[in-house]
């Protein structure tokens, strides 16, 4: 499979092809075959889902939910208005893997999108897309444009009664837009804040109707899957775990950048890909799966696979597959203190345990990192991650708690270093 680019085995497409995202070269390497088929074979929406769920496609945007299990949520035979979303806001820390899917690949999410839309029975869709990448956003109109006038989108589509309008929103940057409810209240031109779940958006979704909400990539594998089979794309990948991922490789690698690499590579192997950490350096940390999962050192990162099940089993996250590189010049305290000030300032403040305890950490750890410190701020932070976790609306709460719990866990040592010596253990002065 190749998620940037049309043609598989592609790893340089920007240099392989002249105008990789064009709907000529989609269409010359198989694009739009997929859709033409199941809609005019009239393929059933049950058949369509089972192969989904042989494929073991899990969501790509963070939380690896079952992609068939999702579509098989939505009330199929309820006959009114029902919505396909897909969520294009990319603002995890550390991911920068769907905006290449839009710059390089759109043709694939547009036919992903219309396919979920033939499914679930959806005659609209919607594709918001992060406010800071406006020349995604851009990019993508572009290609809704050629898709329309080449009959992929719009009315009785080849032949058929199947009709299908896709349009792009752009988003204003927040993170918390990326939360699925909070979302589709900006896509309704509210405020961008979360929704109590349940209702989940099958039954409660884009102004109160039936709603599926897919990440870019997750959306941009079903054209593969509806081509090869789910049995194919299951084979790509392990057991649970089907399909190949893009995985962001950022931080202190020879060559930070996008790999797409089968569900179960070895860590090892995608590290070396990247480069290998830079020159004359050792591997101290990585933030497997974006910043909101948790930190693990080097020695358990190096015997782990890249899966959904691996990182979980080694106490963290795949979430959206960022992996960020840390080598032993970072001071974990700094980091952390970074990612505390992330949290702190994209809260959406509607929940007092998020709104106030992203604040008291991100001050505790500021001050510790600042040699002001005080012996018992450890087990407060810890306390005030405790309280966060599991007690607030959207998962932005637990997002901010986990990295402070799991750098506490593995690098307790360097945040009482900090405390007792009000300097970096490298000796640098705070
Ligand atoms: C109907 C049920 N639908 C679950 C649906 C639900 C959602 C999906 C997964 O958070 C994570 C978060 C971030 N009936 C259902 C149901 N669903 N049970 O399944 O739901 P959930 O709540 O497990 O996850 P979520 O709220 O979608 C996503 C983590 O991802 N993350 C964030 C990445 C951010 C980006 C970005 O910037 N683009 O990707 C990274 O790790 O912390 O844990 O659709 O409706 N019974
Ligand atoms: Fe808003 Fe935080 Fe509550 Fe999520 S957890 S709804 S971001 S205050």
């Amino acid at each position: 499979m190749s998620l940037l680019a049309p043609t598989p085995q592609v790893c340089s497409w920007t240099q392989a092809l002249d105008n990789p995202g064009s709907l000529a070269t989609y269409v010359a390497n198989g694009g739009y075959q997929a859709l033409r088929r199941v809609i005019t074979e009239q393929v059933s929406g049950d058949d369509i889902i089972a192969e989904l769920k042989t494929s073991a496609l899990r969501g790509r945007g963070g939380a690896g939910f079952p992609t068939g299990l999702k579509w098989s949520f939505m009330p199929r035979a309820f006959a009114g208005d029902k919505y396909i979303v897909c969520n294009s806001d990319e603002g995890e820390p550390g991911t920068f893997k769907d905006r290449d899917i839009l710059r390089y690949n759109p043709h694939q999410l547009i036919e992903g999108m219309a396919i979920a839309g033939y499914v679930l029975g959806a005659r609209v869709g919607y594709n918001y897309i992060h406010g800071e990448i406006f020349d995604c956003y851009q990019i993508f109109e572009a290609a809704l444009k050629e898709a329309r006038d080449a009959g992929y989108l719009g009315d009785k589509l080849f032949g058929t009664d199947f009709c299908f309008q896709l349009h792009a929103h752009a988003g204003y940057g927040a993170y918390i837009c990326g939360e699925e409810t909070a979302l589709l209240e900006s896509l309704e031109g509210k405020k961008g804040q979360p929704r109590f779940k349940p209702p989940f958006p099958a039954s409660f979704g884009l102004y109160g109707k039936p709603t599926t909400i897919n990440n870019t990539e997750t959306l941009a594998s079903v054209p593969w899957i509806m081509q090869h089979g789910g049995q194919a794309f299951l084979e790509l990948g392990k057991p649970n775990n089907g399909g190949s991922k893009l995985f962001s490789v950022s931080g202190h690698v020879n060559k930070p950048g996008n790999f797409e690499v089968p569900l179960g590579t070895p860590f090892a192997k995608l590290l070396e890909m990247a480069g290998g950490v830079r020159s004359g350096h050792k591997l101290k940390a990585v933030i497997p799966g974006g910043s909101s999962a948790p930190v693990l050192p080097a020695d358990i990162m190096m015997d782990c696979t890249m899966d959904f099940d691996s990182v979980a089993k080694a106490g963290s996250m795949l979430g959206s597959g960022a992996v960020i590189v840390m080598d032993e010049t970072v001071c974990m305290v700094r980091a952390l203190e970074r990612l505390s000030y992330f949290y702190f300032e994209e809260s959406c403040g509607q929940c007092t345990p998020c709104r106030e305890g992203t604040g008291w950490m991100y001050r505790i750890i500021h001050r510790i990192e600042h040699g002001q410190g005080k012996p018992e701020d450890i087990e407060l932070l810890n306390s005030v991650a405790g309280r966060i976790g599991g007690h607030t609306i959207c998962a932005l709460g637990d997002a901010a708690a986990m990295p402070v719990q799991s750098f506490l866990k593995h690098f307790g040592h360097e945040f009482e270093h900090h405390v007792e010596h009000k300097r970096c253990m490298d000796g640098t002065e705070q």
